[in-house]
């Protein structure tokens, strides 16, 4: 029985073991997301991030990558940084924006989480089209290998929510199709 829960409202209130962050390569920080988190975590979330080794030049990251600090002032074990395409900068960003969540996912299951709670990575910024990216985002949360997980995701305004519950209905429906 796979969990998956949508809240609409902001990731930093999320209790649970680790939290996504929508980040940057460089990992040092943002606006978005990326801003709420720092601040809520404080400053010893940006040392984490600077212990990080850079793969090469500044890019701690490398796009649909995604890294795991402690997350500093908040209730949550862990901080994990995910990097998300850029629509339209990036070649092949569904596959770019399925990898970020699933090496989100993965290095969750690697550190013993129970749940972990997901923003919608590069729907911001980056410009990723809403129903596009809750396709992508719910698939591969419904993966079997993450069955064990509790996964939240936490949607910021009641339009992304509504786009991410439609998919989730969609997805139970394709589901009872092939029964
Ligand atoms: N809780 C949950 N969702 C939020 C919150 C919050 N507190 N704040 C914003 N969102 P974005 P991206 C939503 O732009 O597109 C940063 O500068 C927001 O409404 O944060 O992946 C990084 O440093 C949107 O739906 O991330 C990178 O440079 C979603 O989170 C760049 O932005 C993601 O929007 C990453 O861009």
């Amino acid at each position: 029985m796979d969990t998956i829960k949508i809240i609409q409202g902001d990731i930093t209130k999320a209790s649970v073991d680790a939290i996504v962050n929508a980040a940057n390569s460089q990992m040092l920080g943002g606006g978005g997301v990326d801003g709420a988190i720092h601040r809520a975590a404080g400053p010893d979330l940006l040392e984490a991030c600077k212990k990080i080794k850079p793969k090469m030049e500044g890019i701690r990251c490398p796009v649909g990558e995604a890294r795991i600090t402690p997350a500093g002032n908040l209730t949550a074990k862990y901080v994990i940084h995910a990097v998300g395409p850029r629509y339209s900068f990036d070649k092949n960003p569904e596959n770019l924006l399925a990898s970020a969540y699933q090496n989100s996912l993965d290095l969750a299951v690697s550190h013993g989480c129970v749940s972990i709670a997901f923003p919608a990575i590069s729907c911001g910024v980056y410009g990723y089209p809403l129903q596009n990216a809750a396709k992508i985002a719910v698939s591969v949360c419904k993966r079997p290998e993450y069955k064990a997980l509790i996964i939240y995701f936490y949607l910021f305004s009641q339009e992304i929510a509504a786009i991410w519950m439609d998919e989730m209905d969609n997805t139970k429906n394709i589901q009872k199709d092939r029964l």
